[in-house]
C-alpha cells in the first residue's frame, strides 16, 4: 500500500500536473446509459448506515440503480467548496443546505452546476439567498433574496427559501420556509409552490392542500398535515415535478410527483438510512452514475509536525489513484468527462499545487483489492500557518475525482 507523508513532499522541478493529466486519455469504459440521479440533504444529523453520521450540511449522492446512497459533500469537504466566505483567512463550512438544485440537469454534474440555498443567514449571505461555486472557486448569489423580496412584493426580510428547482427555461421553482404575505398574490403558505419565469413573473404553481393531496394519492391513505414543502424536484424520467414534505415522518424522505406517484429508486427508504431522516433538500438529474471515491483525514485539523491519516474508499479494485493537494480553491476541470465529484477543485495556477504536481509520481497510489487506500499525512508548514489543504484523490482506474476534503493547518 502506497505511503505518503506531506513531509517528504519539499518543492522540486517545476512538472506541470495539468500537463500530465492532460497527456493522459480517459479510459476506454464502456458507454454505460444515464439514468436518474440524485442529491439530498438532511434536516438533522442521521445515519447512512455503513458510512456513519451525515450531518445538516452534508449532500448524500444516490444513482436510482443503487441501492443505498452515498456521502458526496461531508462537513469535511464544504470548506474546500465555499473557501473562506466569513473573510477571516480560514475556510468555512455552511451550518446548513435547506435548498438545492442543478443547474444544468442535461450534463453530468460538476461542482459549479449546482446552486443551493443555507437555512441561516451566513458567510455575508442571507437564507433567501441562492448561491452557486464559480469556476474560479469563490461562492456568489446566483439570485439574492433582495430580488425575491422584489418579487413577491414583501419587504420582510424573513423570506428563507427552504425548497428550489430551477427549470429548463432558468425559471425558478421553490418554496419559503415560513408563511408570508405577498402583495402580489396575498397570504402565501410554507407549502405552496411558486414560480418567478422572464414571461408571466410570481405565480402560485401548487398550493399546500394540492401537496397534501398528492402525498395522500402517492401513500394511497389519509395522512395527517404535510405541513411544509421542503424541497423540489423535476422527476427526470418524464418532466414531472416532485416535493417532499415535511409531515408525517415515514414519508419526509421521499419524492412525491404531482400526479401522486413516488419517484422511483427515491423513497426515503431507498436512501438506506439507518435511523430516522428528513430529507430537506433534493435535486434529480438525468446522466451517467459515477459514484465517487471518498477520501477522509482525521483528525481535521493537524498543528505542525503533528500526524494524521486519510482514507480513500470505493476506488478501483487494485487501481491507480493520484493524490492532488493545494491552499487555493479554483477548478481544475481535467476532462469534461471527469466522473467521480466531477471537478478536481484546486486552483491549476496555485504555487503550492504546482509544486506538488512537479512530484507526481510520488503522489501515486494503489487502492487494495476492496478499494480501499490508507496512508499518514503531517502539517507541513507550506504556506504561513495556519492554513487550509484541500485533498482530493483522482481514481485513475475510473477516471473520478474522489469526495474533497480539507485539512486545516496550524
Ligand atoms: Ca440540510
Ligand atoms: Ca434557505
Ligand atoms: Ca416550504
Amino acid at each position: 500500500m502506497q505511503s505518503l507523508a506531506l513531509s517528504s513532499l519539499a518543492p522540486a522541478r517545476l512538472l506541470c500536473l495539468a500537463t500530465y493529466l492532460g497527456a493522459l486519455s480517459a479510459p476506454a469504459v464502456a458507454q454505460v446509459g444515464s439514468e436518474t440521479l440524485g442529491l439530498a440533504s438532511p434536516s438533522s444529523t442521521a445515519t447512512l448506515g455503513s458510512h456513519g453520521a451525515i450531518e445538516d450540511q452534508d449532500l448524500v449522492a444516490k444513482c436510482a440503480s443503487e441501492a443505498l446512497g452515498r456521502p458526496w459533500l461531508l462537513a469535511g469537504g464544504w470548506p474546500s467548496f465555499v473557501g473562506d466566505w466569513s473573510g477571516d483567512g480560514r475556510w468555512d463550512t455552511p451550518g446548513d443546505i435547506d435548498a438545492l438544485s442543478v443547474l444544468d440537469p442535461g450534463s453530468d454534474l460538476a461542482p459549479s452546476e449546482i446552486v443551493f440555498s443555507l437555512l441561516a443567514d451566513e458567510g455575508g449571505f442571507e437564507d433567501g439567498d441562492l448561491l452557486r461555486r464559480r469556476s474560479d472557486g469563490r461562492i456568489e448569489a446566483w439570485l439574492t433574496e433582495a430580488d425575491l423580496r422584489t418579487a413577491l412584493g414583501t419587504t420582510s426580510t424573513a423570506v428563507d427559501v427552504d425548497a428550489l428547482e430551477i427549470g429548463p427555461q432558468q425559471e425558478i421553482w421553490f418554496s419559503l420556509a415560513s408563511d408570508l404575505s405577498s402583495s402580489v398574490l396575498g397570504p402565501i403558505a410554507d407549502g405552496d409552490v411558486l414560480v418567478i419565469d422572464a414571461l408571466q413573473g410570481l405565480r402560485r404553481a401548487y398550493t399546500e392542500a394540492d401537496l397534501q393531496r398528492f402525498a395522500e394519492t402517492a401513500k394511497g391513505t389519509a395522512l395527517s398535515a404535510i405541513l411544509d414543502c421542503i424541497a423540489l424536484s423535476f422527476d427526470p424520467a418524464d418532466g414531472v415535478l416532485a416535493f417532499i414534505v415535511q409531515s408525517p415522518s415515514d414519508i419526509d424522505g421521499s419524492a412525491i410527483r404531482v400526479d401522486g406517484r413516488f419517484v422511483a429508486g427515491f423513497q426515503e427508504a431507498d436512501w438506506g438510512f439507518t435511523s430516522a431522516v428528513e430529507l430537506d433538500a433534493l435535486t434529480l438529474w438525468r446522466g451517467r452514475c459515477s459514484p465517487a471515491p471518498r477520501l477522509r483525514c482525521t483528525p481535521s485539523s493537524l498543528g505542525l509536525g503533528n500526524f494524521g491519516g486519510c482514507t480513500i474508499e470505493g476506488g478501483t479494485p487494485s487501481g491507480l489513484f493520484l493524490l492532488v493537494l493545494g491552499t487555493r480553491l479554483g477548478e481544475l476541470r481535467v476532462q469534461p468527462e471527469l466522473g467521480g465529484a466531477g471537478a478536481l477543485l484546486v486552483d491549476a495556477n496555485d504555487p503550492v499545487f504546482l509544486s506538488f504536481a512537479a512530484r507526481w509520481n510520488e503522489l501515486l497510489g494503489v487502492f487494495d483489492a476492496q478499494g480501499r487506500a490508507v496512508f499518514p499525512v503531517r502539517g507541513e508548514p507550506l504556506l504561513s500557518a495556519p492554513f487550509d489543504l484541500t485533498l482530493q484523490a483522482l481514481d485513475l482506474g475510473s477516471w473520478s475525482a474522489s469526495t474533497p476534503w480539507t485539512l486545516r493547518i496550524g
